[in-house]
């Protein structure tokens, strides 16, 4: 057994977290050590020469001696009750009242009393977190975005301290782990099944997302998902749904002939400006626009700001058109509910018929939901992965599926199979990691090769 000293801090986690909250300690000249549960963390020994004299400990938790310990910061990929963890879980820090194990995100709410933009939901999280992040630059806002999108939140706080506003992508591990977050403005988008390995199932799912409401100022909620409207009070909420607006929502309607971003009765933008590809989308567009104007952006230069916006790449992202059909590459979809939003987001607008190339690491899911929409729109289903005979039994009977070896057999036969007016669309349902390093490699790979494709096309034409 190793003793943690009297007074230090353990941060758990060598990650992109785990290095952040390290540094913001040091800043802070907490004393601290750090463990990870791997016994060979990646990026170790360059830890070790930026960190000289902070003590290591690699491999199971369980081997450390905690009952002095003052606090214990733990990455978002962590489960709290991990074996050497789970007996503190219930404790309090006596000196700062919140329990023993926290996350980063409770010492980003400690350090500052800078207003904070949250954003939560299944699906469509860093969407909404960069839109609004434009429309602050767009409006003049002093705004630094990050948190789960990629920046960690602690390290906003030394690259912007003079930030008026931080606008913060929260996921369910790191809400989970955050016992006040206090924000101005907190918005739940949408609720769907993933990370169920983690939170067990859909109650802690969705408690922990609720988590977002605490001490909130302000909400922005989905009005057609009830598991999104807050369970915390909250002093102002506001609503936005696909549907025609009623009373102070916002939605969708017809406006001088033309579908348009509504407050209540009053126009916004009408849908044939914006740039980013899918209904689904508009949804993104109203939320964000609901939670800028809740903040107090200026209307003109939001609505700028989401004309310019093309969305983010690996969502829902044309590569290219080749003979008539177009691919699109949302290797983000990594669950069901992301996947079913990019087939009927992108479904409703086509001319031909949709070839879905899905499959992967299913997280336990259940596929059977992805049946319908595919049943109106696919023209054949490709499946590649550890999970494809799981999706493929889902669809059994409903649509035309076949199993393939991986992604590029899968764009192959594709080719092959499409019509012009057809989309070909990778929306896995599924996370990347049986097949490729991450959601971003499976989602280059399928670039590469449409551009190759494309520029072959081009050039023997
Ligand atoms: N790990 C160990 N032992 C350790 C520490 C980590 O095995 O001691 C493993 C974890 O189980 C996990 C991986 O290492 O499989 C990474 O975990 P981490 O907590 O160290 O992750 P970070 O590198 O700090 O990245 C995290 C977010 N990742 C997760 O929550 C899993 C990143 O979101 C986020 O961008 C980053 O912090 C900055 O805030 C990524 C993500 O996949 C995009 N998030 C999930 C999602 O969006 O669905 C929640
Ligand atoms: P997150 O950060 O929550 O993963 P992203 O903005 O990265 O969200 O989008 C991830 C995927 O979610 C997209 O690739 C798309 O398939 C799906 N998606 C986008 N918008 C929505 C929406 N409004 N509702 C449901 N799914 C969506």
């Amino acid at each position: 057994m190793v003793r943690v000293a009297k007074g230090l801090t353990l941060v758990v986690g060598l990650g992109v977290s785990g290095r952040a909250i390290c540094r913001h300690l040091s800043r802070l000249n907490v004393p601290y050590m750090v463990a990870d549960t791997r016994t060979e963390p990646p990026g170790l020994d360059d830890f070790r020469s930026a960190h000289p004299g902070i003590a290591i400990h690699c491999g199971s938790l369980t081997s450390l001696d905690l009952s002095d310990v003052e606090e214990v910061v733990i990455s978002p990929g962590l489960d709290p009750r991990m074996p050497g963890l789970a007996a503190l879980a219930d404790q309090l820090n006596p000196h700062t009242g919140e329990p023993r194990v926290v996350g980063e995100i409770a010492l980003f709410v400690r350090a500052t009393n800078t207003p904070i933009a949250a954003i939560t939901g299944s699906n469509a999280k860093s969407t909404v977190t960069t839109l609004l992040g434009e429309m602050a630059a767009a409006a003049g806002v002093n705004a630094a975005v990050g948190g789960n999108l990629g920046t960690p939140a602690l390290d906003l706080l030394a690259s912007h301290p003079d930030a008026a506003l931080y606008i913060l992508e929260l996921s369910s591990f790191q809400l989970e782990m955050t016992p006040h977050l206090n924000a101005r403005c907190a918005a739940f988008l949408n609720l769907s099944e993933d990370h169920l390995d983690r939170h067990g199932d859909m109650h802690g799912y969705r408690a922990a997302k609720q988590r977002i409401f605490i001490g909130a100022e302000q909400a922005v909620v989905n009005a057609d998902d009830s598991n999104t409207w807050p369970e915390y009070p909250v002093d102002q909420v506001t609503y936005f749904t696909q549907a025609a607006p009623k009373g102070s929502e916002w939605g969708l309607a017809y406006y001088q002939s033309k579908l348009t971003l509504m407050q209540s009765s009053t126009p916004w933008l009408a849908i044939d400006e914006l740039k980013m590809a899918g209904q689904h989308n508009y949804l993104n567009a109203l939320a964000a626009l609901a939670m800028g104007q809740m903040l107090g952006f200026v209307a003109e230069p939001m609505c700028n700001a989401l004309r310019e916006f093309k969305g983010l790449v690996h969502r829902s992202e044309v590569i290219a058109e080749i003979n008539g059909v177009t691919w699109v590459n949302d290797t983000k979809g990594t669950n069901v509910g992301a996947t079913l939003a990019a087939i009927n987001g992108i479904g409703a607008t086509l001319k031909g018929r949709l070839i879905l190339l899905a499959g992967g690491i299913g997280k336990g899911a259940d596929f059977a939901p992805l049946a319908k929409p595919l049943t109106a729109c696919a023209r054949h289903v490709l499946l590649f992965g550890l999970d494809a005979p799981r999706i493929a039994a889902a669809l059994h009977g409903q649509v035309i599926t076949q199993q393939v070896e991986d992604l590029t057999q899968a764009m192959q036969v594709a080719s092959e199979l499409a019509q012009p007016g057809d989309c070909v669309l990778l929306s896995p349902a599924c996370a990347s990691l049986d097949q490729f390093a991450n959601y971003q490699e499976r989602g280059e790979v399928f670039r590469r090769w449409v551009q190759d494709k494309a520029q072959s096309t081009a050039g023997g034409a």
